[in-house]
């Protein structure tokens, strides 16, 4: 696994910026600056962050031959959905090729499984598929593991994250990016069961950032590798200074 994520991890820590909310959630999530993808992209090397997230799409127009490509690991989205079809089972397309996502640039790809949506099968097997061809082509294959759909009555019960935990390695993702849980025990135990498959943590709509930080805090300390962070960072008054104090976290003296 490990060898996959060597472009994608700075002494075994990651710290990515996320950006694939316009399609998630709609640019209602950005303001004017936000709303423009360089901004964002010059945030994530200004930050000096380990990748960045980011839809096909945007991929291609903004990070693909730009001065970003060599100096930012792209960490290409393959798949999503909008908020605006709402059901009880959510289901995330693949949105793009996965020989183009190689060919601009991207050293990993990032897929959602929704656990126990009525359409968790047909996102397995998805990804199954996706995760043998990255790892042909040399790139890591990490899984946003969100439980929701009409089974699942806690989103983020410690037991259920637990189980994202172990879904991520059993379906042989190279990294997995969960939810956090509420408390630091119970993502230790995620992380437990997550055996040798990485462990990030997703970094949720924007929070007091004292509260943010002191979330990030108890995930390094029950052993996650990092975080994969959007709105708590450029959803903030002063949004370098946000990534560079989760960095802190992160990294350290490293
Ligand atoms: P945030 O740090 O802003 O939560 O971003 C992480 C992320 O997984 C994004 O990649 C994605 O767009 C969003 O959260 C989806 O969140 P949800 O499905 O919970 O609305």
């Amino acid at each position: 696994m490990e060898k996959y994520l060597k472009k994608i991890t700075q002494n075994g820590r990651v710290l990515y910026l996320a950006y694939d909310h316009g399609l998630e959630h709609g640019p209602r999530d950005f303001n004017e600056t936000t709303l423009d993808p360089n901004y964002i992209l010059d945030l994530a090397l200004k930050g000096r962050t380990t990748g960045i997230i980011l839809q096909g799409g945007l991929a291609q127009e903004y990070y693909y031959k730009s001065k970003y490509q060599s100096r930012l690991p792209l960490i290409l989205k393959i798949n999503g959905k909008t908020n605006l079809y709402q059901t009880k089972n959510p289901y995330s397309a693949v949105t793009y090729d996965i020989l183009d996502a190689k060919k601009i640039g991207a050293s990993a790809i990032g897929y959602t499984l929704y656990l126990g949506s009525a359409f968790e099968a047909k996102m397995m097997e998805e990804f199954s598929r996706l995760r043998f061809k990255a790892h042909q082509l040399n790139m890591a294959a990490i899984l946003w593991v969100y439980p929701r759909g009409e089974f699942i009555a806690d989103e983020t019960s410690e037991e259920v994250t637990a189980y994202a935990g172990r879904v991520g390695l059993e379906l042989g993702a190279d990294m997995i990016k969960i939810k956090y849980c509420g408390s630091e025990n119970g993502f230790r135990k995620a992380v437990k069961a997550a055996g040798k498959t990485k462990v990030v943590l997703s970094g949720g709509p924007k929070t007091e950032s004292e509260d943010f930080l002191a979330t990030v805090k108890s995930v390094m300390k029950a052993g996650a590798i990092g975080a994969a962070v959007g709105r708590n960072i450029w959803q903030s008054k002063e949004p370098e200074k946000a990534l560079l104090a989760i960095r802190e976290i992160i990294f350290g003296n490293l």
